[in-house]
């Protein structure tokens, strides 16, 4: 079954996404995910330039070969762009491998090793009583795991509070916004803030909170310390990760669990993290950690150290992520947790997808592949919109980490 097209279908529908299209002389088409939310331009070139030539002709079953191919042709290794670039095309073939052999993916896989997902939702409230509001329309909705963010007094924004819509989007059209930070002022709020959830809706359901990189290694130890009665299911990037060995001192002092690796590209980004048992919950997903073929390996090292998995899902990785992330969650026997965010009306409208949602639970379908589409007439109504991330700065005006 040999490659004859392998096209990038660049869309906006509520916010941008990359799509690969990979197509085979047996008729049976593909397609991967290759998102990489404010840089998506770069990862488009990468494959319309770069790989999508090398594919014609290549046979689509040798997904292995291939994979090792792209990543070891290149010379250059590593890295969100390549990687991402990767994913897509490792994603548009397992699909193929799926609808070829007339199973869903996660059968390929091995098979279900739970009858359903996870999921855990957003909460966000500007103030305590907005965000105590959005967690009980949660439970509402059936979810067992809800995340909250919320914004801290006396501080200008915080990461994860839309301003004033329902859904959470950080990329502004057109445009780098400036936030502001005050460490402090956060490390006060945030143990009441948890304390009024707890106060509130008891332990029932799992409570999950994103720091966002933003604290230094000795403060993200202290808020793991203050928050531990409160029992999380996961304080999440408590400090940015590219010193694997600083999550030494956090472990040193609070038996709050730990989930990173959102920004992940490679298992070599976990390494230690993951050998020296310094976090709980692996955070990559498929569309920016090299796909299937990539984040199987990293999640099978994982779990020699049971570490669980708990992919990044926000709604700037495609609904076509969200679908194979659904089929690889369903298989993982380390699974811990997948984020769901939703998506725009218009996303979804454009990526025809077979995943179910019910009671906080997911389930990928049974359709062949990963059971997603792209409607390419309707994704060609919406073109791309430049959009960026924002930065943070600190209330002084110095550069800090978003
Ligand atoms: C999350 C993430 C996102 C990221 C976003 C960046 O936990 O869902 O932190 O909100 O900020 O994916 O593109
Ligand atoms: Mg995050």
């Amino acid at each position: 079954m040999k490659i004859i097209r392998a096209d990038v279908i660049v869309t906006c529908p509520g916010r941008n996404f990359v799509t690969l299209k990979i197509e085979t002389d047996e008729g049976v088409y593909g397609i991967g995910d290759a998102t990489l939310n404010g840089r998506e331009l770069a990862v488009a070139s990468y494959l319309r330039d770069h790989v999508s030539p090398t594919l014609i002709g290549r046979d689509a079953t040798r997904i292995e070969d291939i994979w090792q191919y792209l990543y070891k042709g290149a010379y250059w290794r590593r890295g969100p762009v390549t990687m991402t670039a990767i994913a897509a095309v490792d994603m548009a073939l397992w699909d193929i491998m799926g609808k070829r052999a007339g199973l869903p993916l996660y059968k390929l896989l091995g098979g279900a090793s739970r009858d359903a997902v996870m999921v855990y939702g957003h909460a966000t409230g500007r103030d305590i009583p907005e965000a105590l509001d959005r967690y009980a329309q949660h439970i509402e909705a059936g979810y067992k795991a809800v995340r909250i963010q919320c914004g801290v007094p006396n501080m200008r924004s915080v990461y994860g509070v839309s301003k004033g819509s329902d859904k959470y989007e950080p990329a502004k059209k057109g445009i780098v916004d400036e936030e502001s930070w005050s460490s402090e002022k956060y490390l006060d709020f945030i143990p009441k803030l948890f304390d009024a959830v707890r106060d509130r809706f008891g332990f029932e359901t799992h409570l999950l909170h994103d720091v966002h990189h933003r604290l230094t290694p000795i403060e993200a130890a202290r808020l793991g310390k203050s928050v531990e009665p409160y029992r999380l299911f996961w304080l999440e990037d408590p400090t940015p990760a590219e010193n694997q060995a600083g999550f030494r001192l956090i472990r040193e002092h609070t038996v709050t669990p730990i989930a990173v690796g959102e920004v992940f590209n490679s298992i070599w980004d976990c390494k230690q993290l993951i050998e020296e048992q310094l976090i709980d919950y692996l955070r990559a997903t498929l569309t920016h950690a090299g796909g299937i073929t990539h984040l199987r390996r990293m999640a099978d090292f994982a779990s020699l150290y049971q570490v669980r998995t708990g992919c990044h899902g926000p709604s700037d990785l495609s609904p076509v992520c969200m679908g194979a992330a659904l089929h690889f969650d369903l298989w993982v026997p380390n699974f811990g947790i997948q984020e769901y965010m939703g998506y725009p009306e218009a996303a979804l409208d454009v990526f025809p997808h077979a995943w179910r949602f019910e009671n906080g639970m997911m389930h990928p379908g049974e359709a062949p592949g990963h059971g997603v589409d792209i409607d390419e007439a309707l994704a060609a109504r919406y073109p791309y919109e430049p959009a960026y991330l924002p930065v943070a700065r600190l209330e002084d005006g110095t550069l800090w980490n978003w």
